[in-house]
């Protein structure tokens, strides 16, 4: 069995990204904590207590509150959609919450999971950084009780997800929100992987896949993933900023099932400053990464399939 805690940002992915987490045979999910980042962050927690409640098999565990706050917010029109996803009848048929909201702020949560469980835990983190870059500096000892993480978020194509003003179009929101974090982070001993958006290019939301999980809505998780991504309908021609990828699912099932990406390592560094702040690049001696580079499209929606039956 692995050790895993899980650090997210309350959008449809993250949410996603917690109920396959909850399935995977050999994964002891030790620790969850939420960020309202790309999400309110009430209505994000709540809806990860209920997930757990409802599809995490019984498990004992509390979710930490992050009261981290980014130099960026995330535009108020996506971080709504977390209230809708709370909403799902899906997650309200008990009517109560069991799983309790922890004791300390997310970024203290990580330490104390970390230090208190035996051996090394993997880290999947789907939105900013930022916690566990706060989580360094009160206790850089973490280190050494950190597997690997795997985070979704940055880029090293140029071709950033930030349409705001003041900012030169190669970043990646996660990065953009915070990106001192992402340096403080870099600037670890940490092992990286990171799903930055070159690959989930590879797995956009399409009309067939909400297809293909519409003929499964005899299983129950699916139905739930099925309803989750219809908050977030897309202009379907074209790329536009609202065009959704399976990005945190992506980094989240690539931490289990390795053969569904192809990686390559890249040494690199980020910005902090100036228009490209949160931009992360290739740079000759820079800080080892392993980056994930493609995708074995079919295999990876295989993959959820498979992991979302597991919740019958
Ligand atoms: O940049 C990708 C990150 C992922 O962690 N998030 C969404 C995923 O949870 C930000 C984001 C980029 N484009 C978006 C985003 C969109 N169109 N809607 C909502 N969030
Ligand atoms: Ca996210």
């Amino acid at each position: 069995m692995r050790n895993v805690y899980f650090n997210h940002d309350g959008s449809v992915d993250d949410l996603v990204s917690l109920l396959l987490l909850l399935q995977m045979p050999d994964v002891t999910l030790t620790g969850v904590g939420v960020v309202g980042a790309d999400s309110y962050l009430e209505p994000a927690l709540a809806a990860s207590r209920k997930i757990i409640d409802r599809f995490g098999h019984g498990v004992q565990l509390n979710v930490a509150a992050s009261n981290s706050r980014g130099v960026h917010p995330f535009p108020k029109e996506w971080r709504l959609d977390a209230f809708s996803l709370d909403a799902l009848p899906i997650l309200n048929e008990a009517g109560t919450i069991n799983t309790p909201i922890a004791s300390k702020p997310a970024h203290l949560d990580l330490i104390d999971k970390l230090q208190e469980t035996e051996g090394k835990t993997t880290l999947v983190m789907t939105g900013p950084l930022t916690d566990l870059a706060r989580a360094l500096t009160v206790d850089p000892t973490i280190t050494a009780k950190i597997d690997k993480l795997y985070w979704m978020g940055g880029t090293f194509d140029g071709r950033g997800n930030v349409a705001e003003p003041e900012q030169d179009g190669t970043t990646e929101w996660n990065a953009f929100w915070d990106p001192q974090a992402v340096k403080t982070v870099w600037d670890s001993a940490i092992a990286i992987q990171m799903v930055g958006l070159e690959s989930t290019r590879q797995v956009p939301l399409t009309p067939a896949i909400r297809q293909h999980w519409a003929l499964q809505r005899q299983h129950p998780a699916i139905d739930f993933i099925g309803q989750g991504y219809a908050l977030v309908p897309a202009l379907q021609h074209f790329e536009t900023n609202s065009t959704y990828f399976l990005w945190d699912v992506l980094a989240t099932v690539a931490s289990e099932s390795p053969a569904v990406v192809t990686t390559k390592e890249v040494t690199s560094d980020v910005l902090t400053t100036g228009p490209g702040r949160g931009r992360t690049f290739e740079i000759p001696d820079g800080r080892p990464v392993t980056l994930v580079t493609t995708v074995d499209h079919d295999a990876f929606f295989k993959r959820i399939d498979e992991l979302a039956i597991l919740a019958d």
